[in-house]
């Protein structure tokens, strides 16, 4: 029996257990919109800019860890994907992209909306390519879905002809009776079929090839042991192991933004994130530590700053997934290719418990002596704001972000207490992640309690999805953190630019709460509200989705900060003029 390229996809789609795709339709990706329609049983969420279908396609990847899909049509649609699909490759998440393309006999002739986005996607994808037959489809699917998920997870697009979509194939389901992997799947409850047509290529690489003894020796003759963990440590089994390891061991442990979570804000061991904006504990104790256990992280440059002054004591094990990132930034002395859980799991028996009082004692001293709230912050700031809108929320909530100031003072003083359930852009820093991210972490977790922590910047780069919120009805509370400005940008400028902020402010201020009630969405003024609390408090428990704007500081900056460029020892704590008026700069630096 024979069937088309497009139903072949829904199909396909449908037998993996993928419950919705995001995207927007065009002319060249319509026989693959009619085909849903036709299925119904994948459900398809309309955005309202693809930038957005991609992201809601990434929060829903983020949160189940499982491949998001996401559809355009050629040419505008698909050059729309790019941010998003760039921003997953940078933060390791599964993406699969299906993109509409002009027919095959058009194809270089600069025919209506045709742009190469195989070109145009290649460098930010683990795979892009088109997929010139029907009968080809099944197989570049499964090939799509395996790779996004396998080793280090990232995006893969397909370019799909609108003709190819049109072409009758052989059903692959019934042609191949003897092929167990085709057969029948349709009928299988959806947990048994999701991963059914993953190819060996899913299962991460076993840690058989090395030795966990030798970095167990490293660990344990170890006087200042500090353990790391990135976004890759944040999934499935490595959290707990991670927290075992480093209770048996008693190794002081910090995060990188993408690790957030990993191990529950006020543990005992916790010196919380480091980095440019990270906790001066935590970067304390890098600089003095004399092993660095580093795990499922990538070096960033906003994590470690100079990096030849990072650390600068200490023996290095880094435990990667992606042997590409070894070396990248920092020589390793001992690099291990695995899996975080992994790793964790095979170190933990060789690990030989330690008390480590003198060290730990010191690194208490660190943070009892650094207090992460900058010197004259008020009552009105966003950090504040956050720890009472912190207070009223589950411990299981899920935490989505922008990108700028509000995005930092989440990441210091939120107390996360759940791996895998803070969202941000961390690697590409997209201001406009967290409206969609936020929509797709909460459709694909119904349940879920989701808050957004937004800019009044960033919001206004997708600010197109609150239509989305409205029509889907998703659990999301929209917090809009209000400094009538780009205040990332306002900090350098005030910081590093002699104080001339140009382009970072706004002449006008939006109301955030009359908008987003023109799009469908509650919307709470906490500065017209009578009592602001109680108001607070009601968005929040209310179901369905929500907009809370609150206006912050306008003049407030993200302290600690580790300039551009500079060492994680010269840490900043306040700006210099304000904070200490008199002192030199050097007083307000660590170390
Ligand atoms: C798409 C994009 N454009 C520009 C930037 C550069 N940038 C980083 S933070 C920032 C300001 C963000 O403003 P807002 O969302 O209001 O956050 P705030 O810093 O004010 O809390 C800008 C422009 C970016 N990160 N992403
Ligand atoms: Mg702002």
């Amino acid at each position: 029996m024979s069937i088309t390229g497009a139903r072949i996809i829904v199909k396909y789609l449908e037998s993996r257990g993928v419950r919705f795709v995001t995207g927007i339709p065009g002319g060249s990706i319509l026989p693959l919109y009619d085909a849903l329609a036709e299925n119904g049983r994948v459900r398809h969420v309309l955005a309202r800019h693809e930038q957005g279908a991609a992201f809601m396609a990434q929060g829903m990847a983020r949160l189940t860890g499982l491949p998001g899909v996401c559809l355009a049509t050629s040419g505008p649609g698909a050059t729309n994907l790019v941010t998003a699909v760039a921003d997953a490759h940078r933060d390791g998440v599964p993406l699969v992209c299906l993109t509409g393309q002009a027919p095959l006999d058009q194809l270089g002739t600069e025919a209506f909306q045709e742009v190469d986005i195989v070109a145009i996607t290649r460098p930010v994808t683990k795979l892009s390519r088109m997929v010139r037959r029907a009968d080809e489809l099944a197989d570049a699917l499964d090939e799509a879905f395996a790779l996004a998920a396998s080793g280090r997870p990232g995006p893969v697009l397909l370019d799909i002809p609108k003709d190819v979509q049109l072409a009758e194939a052989d059903d692959p389901w019934t042609s191949m009776p003897g092929d167990q992997t085709r057969t029948g799947r349709d009928h299988r409850p959806e947990g048994d079929r999701r991963m059914r047509r993953t190819r060996p290529g899913g299962v991460p690489p076993s840690p058989s090839g090395w030795d966990a003894s030798r970095a167990a020796a490293m660990i344990n003759a170890a006087r200042r042991p500090v353990l790391l963990l990135g976004g890759g440590a944040a999934r499935g089994l490595a959290p707990e192991l991670a927290r075992r390891l480093a209770e048996k061991a008693n190794l002081p442990v910090t995060m990188t933004l993408m690790g957030l979570g990993t191990l529950p804000a006020g543990h005992a061991l916790n010196l919380g994130m480091h980095g440019m904006h990270g906790h001066p504990a935590a970067n304390r104790a890098l600089a003095e530590c004399d092993l660095l256990l580093a795990v499922g992280n990538r070096f960033d440059d906003r994590a470690t700053g100079r990096p030849e002054t990072f650390c600068p004591k200490a023996r290095i094990i880094h435990v990667n997934l992606d042997p590409s990132e070894f070396g990248r930034i920092l020589r390793a002395d001992l690099a291990l290719a695995s899996d975080a859980a992994q790793a964790l799991a095979a170190f933990l028996p060789v690990t030989e418990r330690r008390e480590r009082q003198e060290w730990l004692a010191r690194v208490n001293r660190f943070r009892s002596g650094a207090p992460m709230a900058a010197p004259g912050e008020n009552a009105g700031c966003a950090r504040e704001l956050i720890g009472r809108v912190a207070a009223k929320m589950r411990e299981d909530a899920v935490v989505v972000t922008d990108v700028g100031q509000h995005q930092m003072f989440v990441a210091q003083s939120f107390p996360f207490r759940r791996a895998g359930r803070f969202l941000t852009s961390g690697g590409l820093g997209v201001m406009g992640f967290g409206l969609p991210a936020a929509i797709g972490a909460a459709l694909a977790e119904p349940e879920a309690q989701v808050v957004l922590f937004t800019g009044d910047g960033s919001l206004k780069m997708n600010i197109q999805e609150l239509a989305t919120l409205a029509d889907t009805g998703a659990n999301v509370k929209v917090v809009v953190l209000d400094n009538q400005g780009l205040g990332l940008v306002a900090q350098q400028q005030r910081l590093f630019f002699a104080g001339r902020k140009n382009a970072s402010r706004y002449a006008r201020e939006t109301d955030f709460a009359a908008l987003a009630r023109a799009f469908g969405v509650a919307g709470v003024d906490m500065e017209t509200c009578a009592c602001p609390d109680a108001a607070l408090g009601e968005a929040l428990d209310a179901p369905g989705p929500a907009l809370i704007h609150a206006r912050v500081d306008r003049q407030a900056m993200v302290f600690p900060m580790v300039p551009p460029g500079a060492s994680n020892a010269e840490m900043l704590h306040g700006d210099p003029e304000i904070a200490a008026p008199g002192l030199p700069r050097a007083a307000n630096m660590i170390l």
